[in-house]
């Protein structure tokens, strides 16, 4: 009996010197959300049940090497238990009591970070090897994701090709953004700063640099900058015929993630100096590369493969780019000499 009652007084003792050492190793990063809040206090309960977890297995353990070793010329054996029903039955009914209280906390937890608030903002997020690109309610496009503060908004999640996932760790919540269905995500920033939405989800060679800024700011200044990308869209879309400028937001979106426009070597060929040059292709031929050959190339990305590369997945047809739009990227391939 003596024994026990140390141990007991032990893990007494280790689970919150345990619990202390890990809350102030501050694993997590800034609450930026209203829902964070609810996230961390489940965070806080299971960080609760790993110390008294940790104690509970590492005090007896090390309690019975040291009081129970082997004292010096004692040669007998062990002593021989067999079966313990009280013991058994203790150690079945409270592991399984312990993990449905914690299933409940967790589906409860769950349930709290996805309360929908009827006037939440849609925007529409479109996932693709390896770029984000954000639609907002007034009709534009950016690669930023803007957010008012404590407003909330539904993501509506779609990818082009494979399974990403979209996660801004200063918010908690995580989800799947899948080709072919829409996935939701609920947030409600509450602090204004910025951050990273980061792809949780490996997705290809270029997965690590899969990011886009997340920028939370106050009521007034979100309007304030929705209201200059909506004159700026207006400005671009009045322009007649093929425009490079217009075509250079198209890149940003679709084609900046693979192809660069300095010379620099990336996933795929860059663009600089591209147009009339020569490409030589994975199979030993050459094309020039005019308005038929790129045209080509990005409706269909496999058909002529330059040497050196892959071909990739992506489509930016099945994203959404339109013929219009691949005149656009024309016009700006050719002002990159
Ligand atoms: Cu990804």
């Amino acid at each position: 009996m003596r024994h026990f009652v140390i141990v007991g007084v032990l893990v007494a003792i280790l689970t919150p010197l345990t619990y202390i050492g890990l809350s102030s190793a501050h694993m997590m990063p800034v609450e930026a959300s209203a829902q964070s809040q609810i996230v961390d206090q489940m965070w806080n309960w299971d960080m609760m049940a790993v110390s008294f977890l940790l104690a509970l297995i590492v005090v007896p353990m090390f309690y019975s090497l040291i009081v129970f070793r082997r004292k010096k010329g004692d040669t007998t054996d062990a002593e021989h238990v067999e079966g313990n029903t009280k013991l058994e039955v203790t150690w079945t009914i409270i592991p399984l009591i312990t993990v449905l209280v914690f299933a409940y906390l967790g589906a409860y937890t769950l349930g709290e970070t996805r309360i929908a608030d009827p006037n939440a903002m849609v925007i529409k997020v479109r996932a693709q090897q390896w770029s984000w690109s954000f639609e907002y309610p007034d009709g534009f496009t950016s690669t930023d994701l803007h957010l008012p503060k404590d407003q909330q908004v539904v993501l509506k999640m779609q990818s082009s090709d494979v399974i990403h996932s979209f996660w801004v760790p200063e918010f908690r919540i995580k989800q799947d953004v899948l080709p072919g269905r829409v996935t939701d995500y609920r947030i409600t920033p509450d602090m204004i700063g910025s951050y990273k939405v980061r792809c949780a989800e490996l997705c290809g060679t270029s997965h690590a640099y899969m990011e886009a800024n997340v920028i939370v700011t106050s009521q007034a200044d979100y309007k304030a900058w929705v209201a200059d990308q909506v004159a700026a869209a207006q400005a671009l879309a009045a322009i007649p015929g093929p425009n490079a400028a217009r075509g250079e937001k198209i890149y940003e979106q679709y084609c900046r993630a693979c192809h660069s426009i300095d010379g620099s070597k990336g996933q795929s060929p860059t663009w600089r100096g591209l147009y009339g040059s020569t490409v030589e292709l994975n199979d030993g031929s050459a094309v020039v590369a005019d308005d038929a050959y790129i045209t080509e190339s990005i409706k269909q990305p496999a058909a002529k493969v330059v040497k050196g590369f892959d071909a990739m997945g992506f489509n930016p047809v099945n994203a959404g780019v339109t013929d219009a739009q691949i005149a656009d990227l024309i016009a700006f391939i050719q002002t990159l000499k």
